[in-house]
């Protein structure tokens, strides 16, 4: 049997956005600014595309969703502007991250640190959750940007956005969040609260690898990304990935469609494989939860290398992951783990279990067996679990 639990990283495309996407590679083919009939025959296609993806986020019309490649480019494009904007401009000196945010924010951080920028790296709390109050604490008069992720990929925390873009609203400073992990599994409307700029990806929804979006609200232009011939209303020029966008439109509407069943069945369908997996001793979750997306588990086996349990669901046909696959080919301890402050050997521990709306009940008692055979096995021959003494000091709270 084969499972796939890794969804954080990347999905299955929906059949029906495969269906939608395959005309416009071999039939509806030109290039959409090109003046003949091959052209204008991709401009109902994109305009719907286009729709369902404002639709799908409660964007205004007047507001911009410019397409991309993905959500590090979204991402990276967002604090560069920013320094080109307000840092080199000498407008403001100061931008506000968190420290558990994806790599292609923190990376980018610390290269705009590197140009001048002062940069606050906001701690988590011991639930693995920014609290809106830090985000007050480090807001200066200089301070241009906050960027604060909407769901974490690893732990699947739910950040409290809505109360951080209140407080960067009241001090005027802009607000941008990354909400690659909280399309499809938790309601997402920027006019229900105060965000200028927002981050999404496809592939983590059922739609095609090799787009992502970045929300513009009005009044707080960009830059351009990527200066040419226009397209994207001059913000990123370069031919349009047509069958892209008709793949995230559809994968957005599907993922609004499903949204119930994600958080309802997908949910309850992890509590039950979570509550199962915390029945094995030693085992530990950080976030509650109903603090989390509906599909998303890190879970520590105290006394196992996350690496070699990886490997050990793997040779069964499972696809799980120590946490982001962008950083799973170095051995470092998982930073939200280390970032909440867990005992080494702990740090290393972490596996997470993200499931989808295909994710099904027989694949997650098939894993289960697994994990509990891996377990036994694994521990039998770890030596830290070995003399790992009762009431060992973890760092974390059990929540079992
Ligand atoms: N932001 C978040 C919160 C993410 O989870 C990811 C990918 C990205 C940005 C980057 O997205 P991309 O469109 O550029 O690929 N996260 C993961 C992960 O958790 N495991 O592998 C990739």
């Amino acid at each position: 049997m084969n499972v796939y639990l890794d969804n954080n990283a990347t999905t299955i495309v929906d059949p029906q956005v495969f269906a939608e996407m395959e005309p416009y590679f071999v039939q509806k083919y030109g290039n959409p600014n090109s003046l003949h009939a091959f052209a204008s025959d991709t401009h109902p296609g994109l305009k719907t595309a286009m729709e369902k993806i404002y639709a799908g986020i409660h964007a205004p019309k007047e507001d911009s969703v410019v397409i991309t490649s993905c959500a590090t480019e979204s991402n990276n494009w967002v604090l560069k502007s920013i320094y080109f904007q307000y840092i080199l401009t000498g407008k403001k000196n100061h931008i506000i991250v968190s420290e558990v945010e994806h790599p292609s924010v923190i990376a980018t951080a610390k290269f705009i640190e590197s140009m001048g920028c002062k940069v606050t790296y906001l701690p988590i709390n011991s639930e693995g959750i920014v609290e809106a109050q830090t985000v007050r604490e480090h807001i200066t008069d200089k301070t241009a940007l906050v960027s604060v992720m909407w769901a974490n990929n690893e732990t699947g925390a739910i950040f409290p956005v809505e109360e951080i873009g209140e407080i960067c609203a009241e001090h005027n400073v802009l607000f941008h969040t990354d909400a690659v992990q909280a399309i499809g599994k938790t309601p997402v409307d920027v006019q229900s609260f105060n965000v200028d700029y927002l981050t999404f990806s496809a592939h983590k929804f059922h739609g095609p690898k090799g787009v992502g979006a970045l929300y513009i609200k009005k009044g707080k232009e960009l830059m351009p990304l990527l200066h040419g011939g226009s397209q994207m209303g001059g913000y990123r020029s370069g031919t349009l990935n047509v069958a892209g966008i008709v793949g995230m439109g559809k994968a957005m509407e599907a993922a609004i469609d499903a949204l119930d069943f994600e958080m309802t069945d997908v949910r309850e369908m992890r509590d039950d494989f979570e509550d199962e997996l915390l029945k094995i001793e030693d085992t530990f979750v950080v976030t509650p939860r109903e603090k989390r997306t509906p599909n998303t588990i890190l879970i520590s086996f105290r006394g196992i290398e996350g690496e070699s349990m990886l490997w050990d669901l793997n040779r069964a046909g499972i696809g799980a992951s120590t946490g982001s696959a962008c950083a799973s080919e170095d051995l470092e301890a998982n930073s939200v783990m280390e970032a909440i402050g867990a005992a080494e050997d702990l740090a290393h521990t972490a596996i997470r279990f993200s499931l989808s709306r295909y994710t099904t009940q027989e694949e997650l008692d098939y894993t289960l067996k697994v994990v509990k055979t891996a377990v036994v096995r694994l521990r039998g021959i770890s030596s830290s679990y070995a003399y790992a003494p009762e009431g060992h000091e973890s760092g974390l709270d059990a929540h079992h």
